[in-house]
């Protein structure tokens, strides 16, 4: 399967999985799981032929592991991301580091000094580990600019923070006195 057609299908996932189900007619449980079967009847309606070989390609072949596939192969769904008012995902609770990064850019950095770091449409902020992951996503709005979140002094105070089972880490917003530039 070529790499295209992947990434292809999973921006398509990514959509009717995190933010747009019912595009194609599709039903996500509240902790985003979907039917494998409904899914590929709904995007075969949207004129898009899917097989659970290359749902499955999809699937094991991301980068950041952004789908999982129950245990029974029955059911799919993105592990972070979402936007979709149906989804409230419980992600496991988790002492963060004491640091953590966020990526973004430049130009959006007078307006994240006033409000700080909000959600936007999605239902979480995403931070990463690493300073690497986080320059790639910054990459994705413009000239990158990584900032250095003090989580654990934000866990200290009583903010909550997730770990989604890719590894990102996710909370719901960030004040600037816990942002720096790295
Ligand atoms: C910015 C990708 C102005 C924020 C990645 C970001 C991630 C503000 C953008 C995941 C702001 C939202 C999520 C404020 C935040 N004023 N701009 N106050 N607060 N922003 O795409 O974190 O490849 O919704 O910095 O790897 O970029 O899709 O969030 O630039 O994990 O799997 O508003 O998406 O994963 O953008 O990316 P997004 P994100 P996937």
């Amino acid at each position: 399967m070529n790499t295209k057609t992947l990434n292809e299908v999973s921006k398509f996932l990514s959509y009717v999985l995190r933010h747009e189900p019912q595009a194609i007619g599709l039903n996500l449980d509240s902790e985003g799981w979907a039917d494998v079967e409904s899914l590929i009847a709904g995007a075969a309606k949207d004129g898009r032929i899917l097989d659970i070989g290359l749902i499955q390609a999809v699937v094991s072949s991301s980068d950041k592991k952004r789908f999982s596939i129950s245990d029974d192969g029955l059911r799919i769904r993105a592990v972070q991301g979402h936007s979709s008012a149906s989804v409230s995902l419980q992600h496991v609770k988790k002492e963060p580091p004491e640091f953590l990064y966020h990526g973004t850019a430049t130009r959006f950095l007078e307006s994240i000094r006033q409000q700080g770091l909000i959600a936007g449409s999605r239902h979480h902020v995403h931070l990463s580990q690493d300073i690497t992951t986080a320059i790639t996503v910054g990459q994705r709005y413009g000239k990158p600019v990584v900032l250095k979140i003090e989580a654990l002094r934000m866990h200290l105070e009583g903010f909550e923070f997730f770990q989604a089972e890719n590894g990102v880490w996710l909370t719901a917003c960030v004040a600037t006195r816990f942002l720096n530039h790295n």
